[in-house]
C-alpha cells in the first residue's frame, strides 16, 4: 500500500517542483504564469491611485505635498523614472531633502529587483530611477521623505498592466 502511494505521489511532486520558483524577477516580457491563479492584484488594503501627470498626494502626517510624474507615462511593467516635486506644509519647496523610494508588491510579498537612485534636482524636485516594477499587478510604493526637520511618508499605489 505504501509503495502504491509513492508511485502515485511522485508525478505530483515533480509537478510542484517545476512550479515552485515563483516570483523571481521576470523582466522577460514573456508569458508569466508561475503565480497560478494569483493575479497579483491584492493591494494589501491600500487604495489604488489613478495616475495622471503631477498626481498630488499629502504625506501620512501632513508634513509634505508630493506631485508625482512618471516617465514614460502611466507606470509600466519594467523600468520607470519618477519625478517627485515636494513642498512642505507651508507650500515651500523642499530643498536638500532625503527621499527613499521603495516599491512593494503586497500580493506576492516582494519588492523591486532594482534599487531606485534618487537625485535632488533642486527646486523641490527629486528624480528616482529606475523605479522597476518587474511584474504586472498591484504595486504599493512607499516614499520616505526627510527634510526641514520633519520625516514623513506617502504611498503611491498603481495597477501595472501586462506589457
Ligand atoms: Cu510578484
Amino acid at each position: 500500500m505504501i509503495r502504491l502511494h509513492s508511485l502515485l505521489l511522485a508525478p505530483a511532486l515533480v509537478a510542484l517542483a517545476l512550479v515552485a520558483p515563483a516570483c523571481a524577477g521576470d523582466d522577460s516580457g514573456g508569458t508569466h504564469d508561475t503565480h497560478g491563479t494569483d493575479t497579483g492584484t491584492d493591494t494589501g488594503g491600500a487604495e489604488v491611485d489613478t495616475y495622471s501627470d503631477g498626481l498630488m498626494k499629502t504625506s501620512a502626517n501632513g508634513h509634505f505635498m508630493i506631485a508625482l510624474t512618471s516617465d514614460p507615462g502611466p507606470p509600466v511593467k519594467g523600468d520607470n523614472t519618477w519625478t517627485l516635486v515636494i513642498t512642505d506644509h507651508e507650500g515651500a519647496d523642499l530643498e536638500g531633502g532625503t527621499v527613499v523610494v521603495t516599491p512593494w508588491m503586497p500580493a506576492h510579498g516582494h519588492g523591486s529587483t532594482n534599487t531606485a537612485v534618487v537625485s535632488d534636482m533642486g527646486g523641490g524636485a527629486y528624480e528616482a530611477t529606475p523605479v522597476t516594477l518587474q511584474m504586472a499587478g498591484t504595486w504599493d510604493t512607499t516614499i520616505e521623505i526627510s527634510g526641514n526637520g520633519m520625516t514623513d511618508e506617502v504611498h503611491f499605489v498603481f495597477e501595472i498592466p501586462e506589457a
